[in-house]
């Protein structure tokens, strides 16, 4: 049974005066805060970020300040529980907005987050990975492994936009995170690996003759994953298809932290997942429909971005047919031992 524990203002203020001398702290006053009952109760709120108003902001920065003056020019999307200025969108996850004109070039670095991106808007970018230069298209997902070299560069004649999200609050979290900078990358004169060793979904370079590398594939071109979310549809049992992205070579989630997945609402659909303990962000890829969550609505439009906390209660519907990633945390939650669902 659940006990009415003791408060600080019960004990006496000479005992607490020499509590805090002593450097230590009773736990009691402080045990529903950090063990609350039955489920955590998160400081993230729902968040909604419009492309119609991020968009209009990030090209005046993009006029603002050069590249060279950001090294990265993103706009971080702040949690609403956190208030401005929070460089996290829940707990674990970072997202931000980031900018490249044509010609421009984000220098070489290289850190201790794991990021992917999801382009937004634009042609002609691409980003080196590790000497593997990744062509960014609408809708493709770009990994940058923790410890892997990036740069990014821009060959096309339009402003691109891509989604950034990071591991890096919990590498904050941790005193872990920092970053090195270097020269810009040699990059190898050939396709990346989706292009090449991995085309083909259930075919992997031989063993024999080959040794994986831990981050095999680091770029999930759009189209091939809406054309098998496409036969999902055409061929399942009329649940949601979803698509988690995983390591080609492993079948684990892309990333230690982060894990994404696809899903494809039909026009009209109308879907209930389960309340799960991971936080999660959604990019809108394409299409428009509203997402309840926590009895708060989100009405959404393509190149938008909305997040929920964990153990969020949601409820999707299309108003036309949609491609939505869902990013989330399930991967470190399952390391840990502790990730959930419930009905
Ligand atoms: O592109 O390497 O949004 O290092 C934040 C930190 C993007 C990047 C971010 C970064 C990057």
């Amino acid at each position: 049974m659940s006990q009415q524990l003791g408060t600080l203002e019960e004990l006496p203020e000479a005992y607490r005066d020499a509590l805090s001398k002593a450097g230590v702290a009773p736990l009691w006053p402080m045990m529903r805060n950090v063990l609350p009952h039955d489920a955590p109760q998160p400081l993230t709120k729902p968040g909604h970020w419009t492309y119609g108003s991020v968009r209009p902001l990030l090209i005046e920065a993009g006029e603002l300040t050069p590249v060279e003056k950001a090294e990265r020019r993103v706009l971080v999307l702040c949690d609403p529980g956190r208030g401005p200025g929070a460089m996290q969108a829940t707990a674990s996850i970072y997202l931000g907005m980031q900018l490249l004109l044509p010609g421009e070039t984000a220098p070489a670095h290289v850190h201790t987050p794991s990021a992917v991106r999801i382009i937004v808007e634009g042609e002609g970018a691409f980003t080196v990975v590790d000497g593997e230069k990744l062509p960014m298209c609408e809708g493709d997902l770009v990994l940058t492994p923790g410890g892997e070299w990036h740069d990014h560069g821009h060959e096309g004649q339009d402003p691109v936009v891509w989604l950034d999200a990071l591991d890096l609050p919990l590498f904050v979290y941790l005193e872990g995170s920092y970053a090195r900078e270097g020269d810009l990358q040699a990059r190898r004169n050939r396709p990346d690996a989706s292009e090449v060793e991995y085309r083909s979904a259930g075919l992997a370079p031989s063993r024999q003759a080959h040794r994986a590398r831990r981050y095999p594939m680091m770029r999930y071109p759009w189209d091939r994953t809406e054309a098998a979310l496409r036969a999902m549809a055409d061929h399942g049992d009329g649940a949601m298809p979803e698509l988690d992205y995983v390591n080609p070579e492993t079948g684990a989630d892309v990333l230690p932290t982060m894990g994404f997945t696809a899903m494809m609402l039909a026009a009209g659909m109308t879907t209930t997942p389960p309340r799960r303990s991971c936080s999660s962000a959604f990019h809108v890829v394409r299409g428009r429909g509203r997402t309840t969550i926590d009895g708060q609505t989100v009405e959404w439009g393509p190149k938008d971005t909305f997040s929920a906390p964990v153990f969020a209660s949601l409820s999707h519907e299309a108003d036309e047919e949609a491609f939505l990633v869902r990013i989330h945390d399930r991967p470190l939650q399952e390391k840990l031992g502790y990730y959930e669902e419930r009905e």
